[in-house]
């Protein structure tokens, strides 16, 4: 259809309905329905704009607060007059119900809400509108009281360009309520921007009080992909592969439009962002469950074909999706809505229709990138073995519930007497002789000390059920109160910093490591938040006159040594933690005004997953070395 005019406009109804029943055209008059108005407008300017039309959207909120003007540079809404009707176009949009042009193929009906009768319910529910069209190189005008036109459509002047612009004020009569928010306006335009790749959107609040939300310009050349990047910012979500999976395709049949983007990260929780018509659909629905259909079954090929699959778990569907952030956009003609708030989708032919849409477009990503398909993989193994490992920590709680009547703190737990968490501490020392020093060198209102016999299991190879009829690492497990694998929870973490305290020797550095290990494992949280530490006991204590230091290792005695000149030295290497005096342990290694702690960090999720994983077997003293080195030194720890 090459031209449109006033005749295409089917005549339906006029406006009283709206007024008598607001709720029933924009879910009610609170602040949602109030804000709904703005949606409409500015999803008729978008139309435009999606359309080709348009390159540039400005929505001004005014100093009043509660009026707003929308402004797009489209074709301008058809001014001339219905040959039977005898009425304008432009009238006919904004005083009629169900007036969406049959013009333009299906492109209008894919507007969010209500289908292009938006500008007269609008219209409907303001005390003042005003809609002012450049169209045919003059400025036209026409302006309504409650959806009643106050005259014509008047001619005003030349005019340079095309667009359309509407001024209105919502009815106090209606709304309860009558100021607009900035904040929402403004989220709402920005996420307009992100769906729309291109798009330049403007938002201009004369009611600011500062400078500083004055106005705003949103355009994103690279749309949803420009979205994900600001999500992960946001969220401090790290990916662990670049370059993140993106599709954008049209169903041929339905004419559904699909925008996706994908990236997985180190976060233990799936963050999907769902839009349908550009409507946010924050409980999902068919469009969700059909990407998560298509992915799943892309993955599971992929792991298959490439015989990826790990040994001993099986991999879920959430195991896939875990740490996964994304956008899904999607436009589609009648869409159905669903549940209190209608944020769900509820079109059942959809979910077929995006699961085929996606399942082939991230198989091919994934054989076409394989770096990134086997970052992705390793994550998902990960995600397994820490679900295994929560499954069987629950057993584990459900056998001691049964056993009995409570679950109490290990035995041989020294806790402290502060409740502060914050504040407080817990050392993990190896053997009983050791743990009798640090129990009496300690502070006893913050440090909590639990002592280690014997080795601990490694966590590597052993499966979690052994892992938790390791003794020392069930007591572990209850002494920190933060559960382990899915049900990790930082927030029942008992004490503010979990201090590793082992010998300065190959069989201290294999305990620290068999720890760290299974804290990697099982509560990587714990990392992430940094609250892992590695104390640091002395190697040395270096008598020079009546002064003793403290050396870590050969290098400090040297230079301790080296600063000496030709007073009497004496030497004393520590062969354990046990044989120190609880006072020299406390001034060395336990004091927070003196000591010094290695935060444990991860880099790099997945290379450290794998060097693990090849390190473990060989040489302990390899392994705590190569740890060592991605430790850092925690400065300024004091508090
Ligand atoms: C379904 C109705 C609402 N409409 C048109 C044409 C352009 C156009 C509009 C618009 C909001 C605030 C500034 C079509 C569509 C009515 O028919 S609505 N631009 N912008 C808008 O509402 N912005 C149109 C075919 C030929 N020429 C113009």
């Amino acid at each position: 259809m090459s031209s449109y005019t006033a005749k295409d406009i089917t005549v339906l109804e006029g406006l009283e309905p709206v007024r008598r029943r607001p709720g029933m055209y924009i879910g009610g008059v609170g602040a949602s329905g109030l804000h709904h108005l703005v949606w409409e407008i500015v999803d008729n300017a978008i139309d435009e704009a999606m359309n080709g039309h348009a390159s540039h959207i400005q929505v001004t909120l005014h100093k009043d607060g509660s009026s707003i003007t929308v402004e797009d540079d489209g074709r301008g809404i058809p001014v001339d007059k219905h040959p039977t009707t005898k009425t304008s176009a432009l009238e006919v949009i904004f005083t009629t119900l169900h007036a969406g042009g049959k013009f333009e193929g299906q492109n209008y009906k894919t507007a969010g809400g209500l289908h292009g009768v938006g500008a007269s319910v609008v219209n409907a529910l303001s005390r003042e509108l005003i809609a002012t069209v450049k169209r045919d190189g003059s400025t036209w005008e026409q302006r309504y009281k409650q959806g009643t036109p106050l005259g014509g459509v008047k001619k005003l002047g030349p005019a340079r360009g095309t667009g359309t612009t509407v001024f209105f004020k919502p009815d106090s009569t209606i709304f309860p309520k009558v100021l607009f928010d900035a904040r929402t306006i403004r989220d709402r335009l920005e996420v307009a921007s992100y769906l729309h790749k291109g798009l330049k959107v403007v938002f201009e609040n004369e009611a600011a009080e500062g400078e500083e939300l004055k106005r705003e310009t949103f355009e994103h050349t690279e749309g949803i992909a420009d979205y994900l990047k600001k999500i992960l910012v946001e969220r401090n979500s790290k990916p662990v592969h670049d370059a993140p999976f993106a599709t954008t395709k049209e169903h041929e049949e339905s004419g559904l439009k699909l925008d996706v983007v994908l990236q997985w990260t180190e976060s233990t929780d799936e963050h999907l962002r769902s839009y349908v018509n550009g409507i946010p659909t924050a409980s999902g629905g068919t469009h969700e469950n059909g990407l998560r259909s298509g992915l799943g079954k892309a993955m599971r090929n992929f792991i298959d074909t490439h015989s990826l699959s790990p040994k001993g778990v099986t991999i879920s569907a959430e195991d896939i999706r875990e740490g996964l952030t994304g956008v899904l956009s999607i436009f589609i003609t009648e869409p159905q809505f669903q549940g209190q708030t209608k944020d769900r989708l509820n079109n059942p032919e959809i979910t077929n229709i995006v699961d085929s849409m996606v399942r082939p477009a991230i198989e091919h990503w994934l054989n076409h990138n394989t770096t990134v398909a086997n970052a992705i993989v390793a994550r998902i193994i990960l995600s397994a073995r820490a679900r295994e490992a929560s499954r069987a920590a629950k057993d584990e709680v459900t056998r001691k519930s049964a056993t009995s009547s409570r679950l109490t703190l290990p035995g041989k737990l020294s806790d402290c007497n502060s409740s502060g968490r914050e504040d407080s501490e817990i050392f993990i020392v190896e053997g009983d002789s050791a743990g009798g020093s640090a129990k009496q060198g300690r502070d006893r209102a913050r440090q909590a000390i639990l002592p280690l016999r014997g080795k601990v299991l490694n966590a590597e190879s052993a499966s979690i059920s052994k892992v938790l009829e390791n003794k020392e690492l069930s007591d572990l497990v209850t002494a920190l109160g933060c559960g382990i694998g899915k049900g990790f929870e930082l927030s029942k973490l008992r004490y503010g910093r979990i201090i590793i305290l082992a010998d300065a020797d190959s069989d201290g550095h294999h305990i620290a490591t068999l720890l760290m290990t299974f804290i990697y494992r099982h509560m990587p949280g714990l990392i992430t938040a940094g609250r892992l530490y590695l104390a640091q006991p002395p190697l040395y204590r270096i008598d020079i006159g009546k002064e003793s230091h403290w050396a870590l290792d050969e290098k400090q005695k040297t230079d301790i040594l080296a600063r000496a000149g030709k007073s009497k030295v004496d030497i004393t290497r520590f062969k354990g933690l046990g044989e120190m005096m609880p006072k020299v342990l406390w001034e060395t290694t336990l004091n927070p005004r003196t000591r010094r702690l290695l935060r444990v960090t991860i880099d790099d999720q997945i290379a450290t997953d794998r060097i693990i994983n090849e390190l473990m077997g060989k040489d302990p003293s390899a392994r705590f070395r190569f740890i060592m080195d991605h430790a850092e030194a925690a400065e300024e720890l004091d508090v």
